[in-house]
C-alpha cells in the first residue's frame, strides 16, 4: 500500500533522523555506515509519528522525566510533539533486567486523547533502548476545545440510549432465570472525558463504558462527542463469549449452534444477530413454571437425546429470526430486536406449542400425537408469527379475525418450510408418515373448510379459529401457486403490517392482499388478479 522508506540512524549525542515518514515500514538495520552495530526496527503508521522503535537510540543518560523529555525534544523531527505541553507521565517501573520504564499519556491541556499511551524505555546504563506506542502529531493544533458542554450524566444517558437499554434492563434476576450469572451482580458504568481521534478527526469526548451480563455479555466502550452529543465510536470488547457448537434435532439431524460459554459451561444463547437481545432456549425440565432453566451443556455437543427439543428450538428461532430480518427487514418480532425465548420440555406429554404473549413454549407431545414440537420449522415459524402479528395486526383470536390470526401463521410456517404444503409434519403422529395437522392445499383433508360455504359456525376453539383458518389457508394456496413464493410472502407480509387491523375479517384481507399486490405490483397486474382469483376460489369477496 505505502511505499518501504529506509530510516537511516545517524548516532550523536541524540538520534537524528533524515528521512520524512510517509507510509508504514518495517526496516530491519539500516545499511548507513554509522549505524554499524545497531539493530532498528521501526514500524511507522502512516502520519502518526513512531510506533515501535528499538535499539540503541541515545548515547547521552537518560535518568528522570526532565531527561526523557529533553530527548524527545532533541528528536522532535521523529517524535512530532511537544513533550512539555503534551506528555503526562502515568507511571515509571524499573524492572528486573534494570530497564526502566516511562510511560506517558499524551494529553491536550490535560485531558488525554484516548489509546495515545507512549514509553520511552532505558536500560540500566540509562541509554534510551525503546520508544513505544502511540502519538498523535496533529492533535496538538487541531483540538481546540478542552471543555464539555454536556454534562456526563446526559453522555451517560446517551449511551444508554444508544444500544437500546437502560440500566434497570441489565439487572439479573437471579430468582427466576438459572446459568449465566457471574460473581459481577452489578452493571458497572464508567465514564471519563476524553480526547477521541477516528481517522484523523479529533474530537472532546465522553467515553462511557457499559459493562454488564444481561440481556448479553457486554463491555461497551461508548464515545458520546462532548460539545452535541452525538455518538461517535461504539464498540462491545465482549465477542468472545459467543461460541459455536451442535447438536442433534428431534429428527436426529445435525445442526451447528450459536452457543454462549460461560464459567465452564455452554448455554443455548444466541449472541450473533443484529438485535437488542438475544436469542435464548430454555427448558422446564417437564414442569410448568416459566421461563425455566436455561440449557446448558459441557462440552458444547448438544448430542443427547433429551436435548434435541432444546436443539431444534434454537436452531429453528434463529431460522425464523433470519427469515423475517432477510426477507422483510424485519428485526424480531416486534422489529426492535426484542430477545426471542424459547422454552422446551413444557409439561409432561404436551400435544401443543404456544406463544403466550412473551415467549415460544414447547411440550414433547406424547409420543403418539406428537413428538417434541419444536422439531418442526414450520411449527416454529407459526408461534413466532403470532409474535409478528400480536406486534402488527393485532388480529383478535376469535372467528373469523382470529382464524386470520392462525392462518397467516400457517402461511408463514410454508413461507420458512416450503418444501409442503403441510403444517406440522415432521413431528406430528411420528407413527404415521404422511400425515398432518393442516393442509394448506387441502384443508378439507384435516377437517376444515376450504370454501366460504363450508364455514363453520362455532364458539369453540374462540369460534373456529383452527378450523376456518382454512379458509384463508386454501386462499393462499391458490396465491401461491398461481404467482410463486417470492411474490406471495412480499404481499402477505404488506398486508399484515400495513393493512391489516385487529376486527379483519376475510372480506378485509382479501382487500388488505389486493392493496398489496397493487402496491408492489400495480393495480391489474397478473399478479394483483392473481390474488383476486385466488380469494374468488374460496368464495371470499
Ligand atoms: N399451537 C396452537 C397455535 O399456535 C396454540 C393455540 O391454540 N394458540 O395455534
Ligand atoms: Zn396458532
Ligand atoms: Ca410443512
Amino acid at each position: 500500500m505505502s511505499k518501504k522508506k529506509l530510516v537511516s540512524l545517524a548516532l550523536g549525542t541524540s538520534l537524528v533522523f533524515s528521512a520524512s515518514f510517509t507510509g508504514t515500514t518495517f526496516a530491519q538495520s539500516s545499511t548507513d555506515s554509522i549505524t554499524s552495530n545497531m539493530d532498528i526496527h521501526q514500524k511507522l503508521i502512516d502520519k502518526k509519528g513512531p510506533d515501535f522503535l528499538s535499539g540503541k537510540l541515545s548515547k547521552g543518560i537518560v535518568k528522570n522525566e526532565k531527561d526523557v523529555k529533553k530527548f524527545m525534544k532533541a528528536n522532535k523531527e521523529l517524535f512530532k510533539i511537544d513533550p512539555h505541553s503534551e506528555l503526562t507521565l502515568i507511571e515509571k517501573t524499573t524492572d528486573e533486567l534494570g530497564s526502566t520504564h516511562y510511560r506517558f499519556s499524551q494529553t491536550i491541556k490535560g485531558v488525554p486523547i484516548d489509546g495515545a499511551t507512549f514509553i520511552i524505555h532505558t536500560n540500566k546504563e540509562n541509554e534510551v533502548t525503546g520508544a513505544t506506542g502511540q502519538l498523535y502529531d496533529k492533535a496538538a493544533k487541531k483540538v481546540t476545545k478542552t471543555k464539555s458542554s454536556i454534562s456526563k450524566n446526559a453522555a451517560s444517558d446517551l449511551a444508554w440510549k444508544h444500544i437500546n437499554l437502560s440500566k434497570s434492563d441489565t439487572v439479573v434476576d437471579y430468582q427466576n432465570v438459572a446459568g449465566p450469572k457471574s460473581d459481577i451482580e452489578n452493571t458497572t458504568v464508567k465514564n471519563d472525558l476524553v480526547i477521541h481521534e477516528k481517522d484523523g478527526e479529533f474530537n472532546l469526548a465522553y467515553k462511557v463504558q457499559l459493562q454488564f451480563i444481561k440481556p448479553y455479555g457486554a463491555n461497551w466502550q461508548i464515545f458520546v462527542d462532548a460539545e452535541d452529543g452525538r455518538i461517535l465510536e461504539a464498540v462491545n470488547a465482549v465477542s468472545d463469549a459467543g461460541t459455536t457448537g451442535y447438536g442433534y434435532g428431534v429428527l436426529d439431524d445435525y445442526k451447528s449452534l450459536n452457543t454462549y460459554y460461560e464459567n465452564g459451561t455452554y448455554y443455548l444463547f444466541d449472541v450473533t444477530k443484529p438485535m437488542n437481545g438475544v436469542i435464548e432456549t430454555l427448558t422446564a425440565n417437564n414442569g410448568s413454571s416459566l421461563p425455566g432453566y436455561y440449557s446448558v451443556d459441557s462440552n458444547n455437543a448438544w448430542t443427547a437425546y433429551s436435548q434435541s427439543a432444546d436443539v431444534d428450538a434454537h436452531a429453528y428461532a434463529g431460522k425464523v429470526y433470519d427469515y423475517y430480518k432477510n426477507t422483510h427487514n424485519r428485526n424480531s418480532f416486534d422489529n426492535n430486536g426484542a430477545t426471542i425465548r424459547s422454552t422446551v420440555h413444557y409439561g409432561s406429554n404436551y400435544n401443543n406449542a404456544f406463544w403466550n404473549g412473551s415467549q415460544m413454549v414447547y411440550g414433547d407431545g406424547d409420543g403418539s400425537t406428537f413428538t417434541s414440537l419444536s422439531g418442526a420449522l414450520d411449527v416454529v415459524a407459526h408461534e413466532l408469527t403470532h409474535a409478528v402479528t400480536e406486534r402488527t395486526a393485532g388480529l383478535q383470536y376469535q372467528y373469523q379475525s382470529g382464524a386470520l390470526n392462525e392462518s397467516f401463521s400457517d402461511v408463514f410456517g410454508y413461507f420458512l418450510d416450503p418444501g409442503d404444503y403441510l403444517m406440522g409434519e415432521d413431528v406430528y403422529t411420528p407413527g404415521v408418515s404422511g400425515d398432518a395437522l393442516r393442509s394448506l392445499s387441502n384443508p378439507t383433508q384435516y377437517g376444515q373448510p376450504a370454501h366460504m360455504n363450508d364455514y363453520v359456525n362455532t364458539s369453540s376453539d374462540n369460534g373456529g379459529v383452527h378450523t376456518n383458518s382454512g379458509i384463508p389457508n386454501k386462499a393462499a394456496y391458490n396465491t401461491i401457486q398461481r404467482i410463486g413464493k417470492a411474490k406471495a410472502e412480499k404481499i402477505y407480509y404488506r398486508a399484515l403490517t400495513v393493512y391489516l387491523t385487529p376486527t379483519s375479517n376475510f372480506s378485509y384481507a382479501r382487500a388488505a392482499l389486493l392493496q398489496s399486490a397493487a402496491d408492489l405490483y400495480g393495480t391489474g397486474s397478473s399478479t394483483y388478479n392473481s390474488v383476486k382469483a385466488a380469494w374468488d376460489a374460496v368464495g371470499v369477496y
